[in-house]
C-alpha cells in the first residue's frame, strides 16, 4: 500500500516541490487547497492529474478534522501560512491566525483524528531575528522581528508542547531563506530575477528595493523539501536547522544578478522606502550540521547556480510571452 500524505500549501512554492518529490517516492498526494475566486493552480498544474486536492482552510478547524478524515494520511506537512514577512506588518491579526493559530487547529485535529500521523512545522530561519548567535543553530534562542516572525515562534513552540504533551511525531524544520523560479514575484530573488530578466530585453527600465544590506542563506527549494521528507522518516521527532551556511547581502544578489546578463546593477537599481520594514532582520546564516549528521543531508545548488538557473527561467517565461503570476 502506497503511504498517503497531506501536504497544507500545495499551491506554494514549497507545497509545488515537495508534492513532485512525494510522488517519485510512490505516495499518494493529497493537499488541502482554500477557495478563492480565482483558481491559483499554476505551480502544480504540470501535476495536478496525480494530486487529491482537498477544500479546506487553515482558519477553519472543521475542514482541517475533515480533511484529515478523507485521506487518512500517515504523513501531514504543514506548509500553509501568510508567508510574506511585509505583509505581515499590515495584516498582523490575519498572519497571527494563519501562520500561529493554524498550527494549532491542525495539531488538534491530528490528535482527534489520529495520533500516529507524523507532523512536520515548517519553522523559519525568521525567528532568530535579532541574532543571538552566529551562526544560527537548533539551540540559538529566538528573537523575532516582525509579527510574521513572532507567528512563526507560536507555530514552532505549539509544535514542540504537542510533541511532549501527546508524544506525537511532531517535527519542527527551522529552514532558512529557499527560493527558485517557483517563488512568488514579492520576495527579493525572484523580484530581482525578474526583473533583470525584463530589463535585458528591454521589457523595464529600473528595479526599485529596499534594504540592500541585509545579508540571507539562500538555498534552492527543491534540496529542502527533500529534508522535510528525511525528517519524518526518522524514528525520533526533532528539530532541524535547514541552511547552507553561507550568507549574502542583497547587494551581492543583485550584482551576481545584474552581471550575469552582462548588465551594471547600478544604471538600473533604485532605492525605494516602500520596500523598507519597520524592523529588518539583518544577518541569517545557518548552521545545518546536525541535519548533516542525522539527516545525511546536503544542499546540492550553490548561491550563483541558483541565480542563474531562476534567471534563465525568467528569461524563457518572458520570451514566450509569459509573466509573473
Ligand atoms: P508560499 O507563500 O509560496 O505558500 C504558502 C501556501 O500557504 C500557499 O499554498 C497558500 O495558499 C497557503 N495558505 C495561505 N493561507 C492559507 C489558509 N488560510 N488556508 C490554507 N492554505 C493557506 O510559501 P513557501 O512555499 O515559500 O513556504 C512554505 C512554508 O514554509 C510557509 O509556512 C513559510 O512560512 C515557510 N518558510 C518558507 C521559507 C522560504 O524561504 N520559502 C523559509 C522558512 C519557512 P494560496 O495559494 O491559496 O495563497
Ligand atoms: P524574507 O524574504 O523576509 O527573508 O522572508 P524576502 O525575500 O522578502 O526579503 C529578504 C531581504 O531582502 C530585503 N529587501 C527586499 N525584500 C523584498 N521582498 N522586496 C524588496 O524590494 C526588497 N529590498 C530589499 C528585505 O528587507 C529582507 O532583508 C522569507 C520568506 O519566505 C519567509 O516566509 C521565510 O520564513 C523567510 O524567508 C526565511
Amino acid at each position: 500500500m502506497a503511504k498517503r500524505a497531506l501536504i497544507t500549501g500545495i499551491t506554494g512554492q514549497d507545497g509545488s516541490y515537495l508534492a513532485e518529490f512525494l510522488l517519485n517516492q510512490g505516495y499518494e498526494v493529497f493537499g488541502l487547497v482554500r477557495r478563492t475566486s480565482t483558481v491559483n493552480f499554476n505551480r502544480i498544474e504540470h501535476i495536478q492529474g496525480k494530486l487529491n486536492l482537498i477544500p479546506g482552510d487553515m482558519l477553519d478547524q472543521t475542514s482541517l478534522q475533515l480533511a484529515l478524515q478523507e485521506c487518512q494520511p500517515q504523513e501531514v506537512y504543514n506548509l500553509a501560512a501568510q508567508s510574506f514577512v511585509q505583509t505581515s506588518w499590515t495584516q498582523p491579526v490575519f498572519t497571527g491566525d494563519v501562520t500561529a493559530l493554524g498550527v494549532t487547529r491542525l495539531l488538534d485535529a491530528i490528535r482527534h483524528v489520529d495520533p500516529t500521523i507524523r507532523f512536520y512545522q515548517a519553522s523559519s530561519s525568521e525567528m532568530f531575528g535579532k541574532v543571538r548567535e552566529v551562526p544560527q543553530r537548533e539551540t540559538t534562542p529566538f528573537y523575532p522581528r516582525s509579527p510574521y516572525g513572532v507567528a512563526k515562534v507560536y507555530g514552532h513552540w505549539i509544535t514542540i508542547n504537542y510533541r511532549e504533551s501527546y508524544d506525537l511525531h511532531a517535527t519542527s524544520g527551522i529552514l532558512f531563506n529557499h527560493e527558485s523560479p517557483r517563488r512568488g514575484i514579492e520576495f527579493v530573488t525572484r523580484k530581482v530575477t525578474y526583473n533583470v530578466a525584463k530589463i535585458k530585453l528591454g521589457m523595464a527600465s529600473e528595479l526599485r528595493l529596499g534594504n540592500l544590506d541585509s545579508r540571507r542563506d539562500w538555498g534552492f527549494a527543491g534540496d529542502y523539501v527533500r529534508a522535510m521528507w528525511l525528517m519524518l522518516q526518522q524514528d525520533k521527532p526533532d528539530d532541524y536547522v535547514i541552511a547552507t551556511g553561507e550568507t549574502h547581502s542583497v547587494e551581492e544578489l543583485v550584482s551576481v544578478a545584474f552581471s550575469y546578463l552582462d548588465l551594471d546593477w547600478h544604471d538600473f537599481v533604485v532605492q525605494d522606502a516602500r520596500f523598507m520594514r519597520p524592523a529588518e532582520v539583518d544577518l541569517l546564516v545557518g548552521d545545518g550540521s546536525k541535519a548533516g549528521e542525522n539527516l545525511g543531508w546536503e544542499p546540492e545548488v550553490s548561491f550563483t547556480e541558483l541565480i542563474r538557473m531562476m534567471i534563465d527561467a525568467d528569461l524563457e517565461l518572458l520570451k514566450s510571452g509569459g509573466h509573473a503570476q
